[in-house]
């Protein structure tokens, strides 16, 4: 693994043709690619790699809220563990690739906690030849117990959003953020305009791409919620870190305990909310 400094620092893995990055601002994944593959994970062209700034792309860590918060009046989206600087707790290289342990905790965060909230979070991050995982725990570190929400902001990288069918979300039912209302799913769910849900779902999703064909395979622990979203071209036009022509070109399918599924910690109690991500071949489809 090689330290870098440059747009932001953090570190870069190469395991023989397989690539990941990571920045220690918001311990953000920005990127995974393993040998002969697609990238896995979207990352804008027009992301913001600045100091403070939310990053548009790669594995975002929303914590310890999400979006505005439970009574929408929180700030900034999805809070601030995104855009600060975590202290890297070690990095070690693997036969199968690295592994990368950051933490976050009111000190370090700073000023930027506005939360009030007592917590050490640890992220873990595995980069492999075929898997991405991620980990992250949760603990409260106080005397009383507390709430709080979480995510794993995953951009996945697809051929055509318009394509592609998320298979695993069957009968769950989801807040639609688009058309309003809570929803009950029907079979795969594919993609014809703006779509922002968060479904109570605990199960794994397979993620079916046919112009990439492939398949991603999405597995999650202790999370509650499954969050799926496309801004479409008109929410993309909104967005001055998404280029015009870019949103067909991802899906966010974030593991997440969100609103009335959010974690409620007893002192010393720790929560762990995780991801895996791994790709399978897929013959093209029609
Ligand atoms: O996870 C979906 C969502 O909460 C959407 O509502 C959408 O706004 C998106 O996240 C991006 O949020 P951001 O704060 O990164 O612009």
């Amino acid at each position: 693994m090689e330290r870098i400094f440059d747009p932001l620092p953090g570190w870069e893995a190469c395991a023989g043709d397989a690539r990941a990055a990571i920045l220690d601002q918001g311990a953000h994944v920005v990127a995974w690619q393993p040998a002969g593959e697609e990238p896995v994970l979207w990352l804008s062209p027009t992301a913001r790699l600045e100091p403070g700034a939310a990053i548009r792309g790669g594995v975002p860590i929303c914590f310890p809220w999400f979006g505005a918060g439970p009574a929408g009046t929180c700030t900034p989206s999805h809070g601030f563990a995104r855009n600060v600087t975590w202290q890297v707790l070690s990095q070690e290289d693997s036969d199968d690739g690295a592994r990368l342990e950051y933490l976050l905790t009111p000190a370090i965060a700073g000023r930027a906690d506005t939360s009030g909230l007592p917590y050490e979070a640890r992220f873990v991050v595995g980069f492999g030849a075929h898997e991405l995982s991620l980990e992250l725990s949760i603990t409260n570190t106080g005397e009383q117990p507390i709430a709080l929400e979480a995510a794993l902001h995953t951009y996945l990288a697809v051929g055509d959003v318009r394509r592609v069918r998320l298979v695993g979300l069957d009968a769950a039912e989801y807040v639609d953020k688009v058309g309003g209302g809570l929803q009950r799913q029907t079979g795969a769910v594919t993609f014809a305009g703006p779509t922002d849900r968060i479904y109570r779902s605990a199960t794994d999703i397979e993620l079916h791409d046919p112009v990439f064909q492939r398949l991603l395979l999405v597995r999650k622990q202790g999370s509650r919620n499954t969050v799926v979203w496309n801004p479409w071209s008109d929410g993309a036009a909104t967005m001055d870190d998404v280029p015009d022509d870019g949103w067909p070109g991802f899906v966010c399918v974030e593991a997440a305990s969100v609103g009335d599924d959010c974690l409620h910690l007893t002192p010393g109690e720790t929560h762990v909310l995780a991801q895996r991500v791994s790709v399978l071949r897929e013959g093209a489809e029609p």
